[in-house]
């Protein structure tokens, strides 16, 4: 009797829990979270197509791996020294020859085509994206440029002493880039100094950026909320205190960050597309 109510309570807190997820996972999205498994949420079609491929791929290898086990299995019970003394000579089986030649190339196909579509889903920048965004990898930090607004600020993590309530350790900026939601980004990412790397896991997008190159991806993200990244290439000792945030707001906020941004990070010269980021003037 107490065993069956003890089972009753842990059901239900399992329950409870399993009912909580989607909310916490909903709240959390954009950033790493304690105990998380698998990949973070997804707000961008690029993300939910990752997140698919990947549970696709999850399915496949366990069932791969739980049929090669059986077979390991099934070959150490039946035909061990004891119970199969006289081992057979067969040297050449065509049917399963055959089979274990096919069978692996429809499993590569059915990897293939959704691996290819995601592929070209993310190289396939529209060619007219609402806003252009450049990244500018510097050691250590990202400097942005918006160049049709004639927008450059620096953006730099925020120390751990400096941390405001709500800000995140290895994570928040103090300039972070806005968006605004539902609109196509087009992000050009390059470098001053060495390789780095921007990501951001939630919008499904991750590319190098290279001195002297410009390397183009695109987002469009569909909630509202801030969101994480890092620099992804490792670029010096400093490397893992980069950190990428991107604020996605509504296209009010959006236009009202625009115009306070025109004047505090207004370029210096003007030039669109220069890698020389104005000094942040507050
Ligand atoms: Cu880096």
């Amino acid at each position: 009797m107490r065993l069956g109510r003890a089972l009753m309570t842990g059901l239900s807190a399992a329950v409870a829990w399993g009912a909580m997820m989607p909310l916490a996972l909903a709240q959390e999205l954009g950033r790493p979270y304690d105990w998380q498994m698998g990949m973070q949420g997804s707000v961008t079609s690029l993300k939910d197509g990752i997140g698919n491929f990947h549970n696709l791929l999850l399915i496949l290898i366990t069932l791969i791996t739980v049929f090669v086990m059986a077979l390991l299995l099934y070959v150490m019970v039946k035909f061990n020294s004891k119970a199969n003394p006289v081992a057979s000579k067969t040297s050449h089986n065509t049917l399963i020859e055959v089979l274990w030649t096919v069978v692996p190339i429809m499993i590569l196909v059915v990897i293939a085509v959704p691996s290819f579509k995601i592929l070209y889903d993310q190289e396939r920048i529209p060619e007219n994206a609402d806003i252009t965004l450049k990244a500018i990898g510097f050691q250590w930090y990202w400097g942005y440029e918006y160049p049709d607004e004639k927008i450059a600020f620096e953006s730099r993590m925020v120390d751990e002493k400096d941390l405001k309530q709500g800000q995140l350790r290895l994570l928040s900026v103090d300039n972070p880039v806005v968006v605004p939601v539902g609109k196509v980004i087009r992000v050009q990412a390059t470098a001053n100094d060495v390789i780095h790397a921007w990501t951001v896991p939630a919008f499904g997008v991750k590319k190098d950026a290279y001195p002297g190159r410009i390397n183009e991806m695109w987002f469009k993200a569909e909630k509202t909320g801030t969101f994480y990244g890092q620099c992804s290439e490792l670029c010096g000792t400093l490397h893992g205190y980069m950190p990428i945030q991107v604020n996605v707001v509504s296209a009010e906020d959006y236009a009202k960050w625009l115009a306070e941004a025109k004047v505090k990070f207004a370029m210096d010269d003007g030039a669109a597309g220069s890698t020389r980021v104005a000094a942040a003037k507050d």
